[in-house]
């Protein structure tokens, strides 16, 4: 049985039942799963481990966040005790936020090279969902890379969950280049978002692999916000930049570009299928449905991920376009496709949804009022920092107009104001590059606020001048984070 999906006879004896496998984890674990956002994780052996209940006290690591037979299960049997990088469970959150599972928000470009240097101390046990293994040993992953490459070979076990709900053929779409541990001199030979520099699979000694679990349980969808005004006039502001960027030869007309989760990206993309701009190239993270029907088009030439987050549908059409696909489409660990070096050398227009923004530039993508974790910075800093352009967007307002994106002062700070080139909301867009604090303010103030706040920001900035100890960046301190505290003692910030 399986003979064309584990191609290595000897490894066919090592196929068990998902409690089997679990029991291989023992309390004060850590353990390296596959996945990246909730694509190609294991999703047997999490709720295996959970349902034993035995092994607490773990510390669970990811590409990204997972899905909630891994995030969820293991948080509601009180079983982790740390997570990193990235979390959008509920329930992994409300531990974090109660303080009982330790969070370290980290960069996704960066946790493979921190897994190298030993900073989360050794991986136990890697746990990687695949849809077969080659005759050489590969472990082909299935719709997303991640940190899997990493910790199969840092790991002392692997556990693999091989899951049949995809076909053996999108073996060809990884491109499983390994950085290892910094620092790495050799430059990533990655020039162009379609270049290959790696193997078709994951390199893992036969010996390591101690279990294989079959599973037939496919990927949830992702939850799309449905597009609206407010989405499509932010999207509407940014066409019209990158537009008028390409006519004053700062952006090729080919240019490559980074796009976030959601509806205002969503639009962004819908907006870029028109005859106006040249063929597209992607260097993200996550590619959604969206860029996908752009791919398909030949509006987007090649793309790069580390994960495919589709629809039912999304996913439908991708395995039915395979072949294409292959030629366009490249699946890559989290330290290529989030490389700060590549990055940076594609020139990648980086376009990310921040919570706040703050009158001077600061970003925060993270916490609500200061103190709770959302989900976290994700690549969102990978791509801001190192990005030939570098857009944050936001809806004006949130909670029905209660709380204003626009604040005098951001509750914490992911993005410093030296990594943002560009505010914009429905109301339109704040261009700070190369503009002092003083001219920043009242551009984001006046392009980019809502009217219901726009004369009370105004009335904190006149303030703070006559306040503030310097002139530079005028700050009253007392008042700076005042509306914050006014969201949490009233309700609203107004
Ligand atoms: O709350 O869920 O209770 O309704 O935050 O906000 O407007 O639905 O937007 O889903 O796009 O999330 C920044 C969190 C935006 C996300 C963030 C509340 C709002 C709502 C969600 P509800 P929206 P989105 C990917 C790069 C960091 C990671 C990243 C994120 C909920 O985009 O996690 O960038 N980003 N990865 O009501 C209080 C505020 C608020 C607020 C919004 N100021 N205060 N609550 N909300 N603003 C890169 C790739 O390549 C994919």
């Amino acid at each position: 049985m399986y003979e064309d999906r584990i191609k290595l006879p000897q490894l066919r004896e090592k196929l068990m039942g998902a409690d089997e496998a679990a029991a291989f984890v023992k309390a004060g674990m850590t353990l390296g799963f596959s996945g990246f956002t909730a694509v190609g994780y294991p999703k047997l052996i999490p709720g295996a481990i959970a349902a034993r209940g035995e092994a607490g006290n773990l510390t669970v690591l990811a590409g990204a966040s997972a899905g909630d037979e891994l995030d969820g299960a293991l948080a509601r049997a009180g079983l982790v005790a740390y997570r990193s990088p990235f979390n959008v469970s509920k329930d992994l959150r409300s531990g974090i936020n109660s303080g009982k599972i330790g969070y370290t928000d980290q960069h996704l470009g960066q946790l493979p090279g921190m897994v190298w240097s030993g900073n989360f101390g050794k991986i136990d046990i890697a746990i990687i969902e695949c849809c077969g293994i080659l005759e050489n040993g590969e472990i082909i992953p299935t719709l997303s890379v991640g940190a899997s490459n990493t910790f199969v070979q840092c790991a002392d076990k692997v556990l693999l969950e091989l899951n049949l709900s995809h076909p053996l053929d999108i073996c060809g779409i990884h491109d499983i280049y390994t950085v290892g541990k910094r620092p790495c001199l050799r430059p990533i030979p990655v020039c162009s978002a379609g270049d290959r520099a790696g193997s078709v699979g994951i390199p893992c000694p036969p010996e390591k692999i101690v279990g294989i679990v079959v599973s037939e349980v496919p990927d949830q969808q992702p939850r799309f916000a449905p597009p609206g005004p407010v989405s499509d006039s932010i999207a509407a502001h940014i066409i019209e930049l990158l537009r008028s960027e390409i006519k004053a030869g700062r952006l090729p007309a080919d240019f490559t570009m980074q796009s976030g989760f959601g509806a205002v990206a969503n639009a962004v993309l819908y907006a870029l299928d028109s005859d106006e701009f040249g063929k597209l190239n992607m260097y993200t993270e996550v590619v959604q449905d969206g860029a996908l029907e752009l791919i398909l088009k030949g509006r987007i030439a090649k793309a790069s991920a580390t994960s495919l987050s589709l629809s039912f549908e999304g996913r439908r059409r991708f395995y039915e376009n395979l072949p294409l696909l292959k030629d366009r489409f490249v699946l890559r660990p989290q330290d290529v496709s989030n490389s700060a070096e590549v990055i940076s050398r594609l020139g990648v227009v980086a376009m990310n949804t921040a919570v706040e923004v703050d009158i001077y530039g600061n970003v925060n993508s993270t916490h609500i009022m200061g103190s709770s974790m959302m989900n976290g910075i994700g690549g969102s800093g990978d791509f801001a920092r190192n990005g030939l352009l570098s857009i944050f967007m936001t809806p004006s307002v949130a909670k029905d107009g209660k709380i204003s994106a626009i604040v005098p002062m951001v509750s914490h700070t992911d993005h410093t104001e030296h990594d943002v080139d560009i505010i914009v909301t429905e109301y339109g867009l704040a261009d700070l590059r190369g503009k002092t604090p003083a001219q920043r303010a009242g551009i984001i103030i006046e392009n980019c606020s809502h009217p219901d706040y726009r004369p009370l920001l105004r009335e904190y900035l006149e303030k703070a001048k006559g306040k503030a100890n310097a002139l530079h960046t005028p700050h009253d301190l007392e008042k700076a984070l005042s509306w914050h505290r006014r969201y949490l003692d009233t309700g609203s910030m107004k």
